[in-house]
């Protein structure tokens, strides 16, 4: 079903800040950045420098809205681990697969994601309390940038 751990999601109050501690501190380089209004999040992809194409990033996520699923994340834990994000090559292949699993999925049909990816999510609560994101990137796996 997984392809690859495309990546790990971070809550993060003030994203500029955010990506410089992970420059400075551990030499991560953001490939990619936007907003997705509907997420309501302003968010950055950041990898190892020398990873090869395809590998794990961090994204970093900070809220856009004070009703957005980061802000609320924020106000309940603080910053940190918000999310599992799974690669799948057909999301709703995926979907059904663990939907006949008996694993709840956060939307009806996939939304957008990073870099025009199509993304659900499976509750935590069905997950060992892990927010697991399904992500079926929009071409190749080689590079969602
Ligand atoms: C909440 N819970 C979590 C959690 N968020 N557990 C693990 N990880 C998280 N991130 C727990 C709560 O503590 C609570 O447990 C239970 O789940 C249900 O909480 P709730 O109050 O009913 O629900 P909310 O309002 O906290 O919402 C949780 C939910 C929401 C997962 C439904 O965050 C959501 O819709 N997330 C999907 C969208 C998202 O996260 N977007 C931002 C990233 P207790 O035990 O207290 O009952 S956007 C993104 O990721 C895109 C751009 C991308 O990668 O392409």
């Amino acid at each position: 079903l997984v392809t690859a751990i495309d990546h790990v999601g971070i809550a993060v109050a003030d994203l500029d800040a955010a990506i410089a501690f992970q420059r400075d501190t551990f030499g991560l380089e953001v490939t990619h950045s936007e907003v997705n209004e509907e997420q309501g999040v302003r968010e950055a992809m950041l990898r190892a420098p020398g990873d090869l194409s395809g590998a794990t990033q961090i994204q970093l996520l900070a809220p856009l809205r004070t009703d957005s699923a980061i802000a609320k994340f924020l106000d309940r834990n603080g910053p940190g681990l918000q999310q599992l994000a799974f690669r799948v090559t057909d999301v709703e292949a995926a979907m059904a697969a663990l939907r006949a699993k008996g694993l709840r999925l956060l939307y009806e049909e996939p939304r957008r994601g990073t870099a025009g990816s199509r993304i659900n999510f499976v509750h935590p609560k069905d997950a060992g309390g892990v927010l697991v994101e399904l992500v079926e990137p929009a071409e190749s796996t080689e590079d969602q940038n």
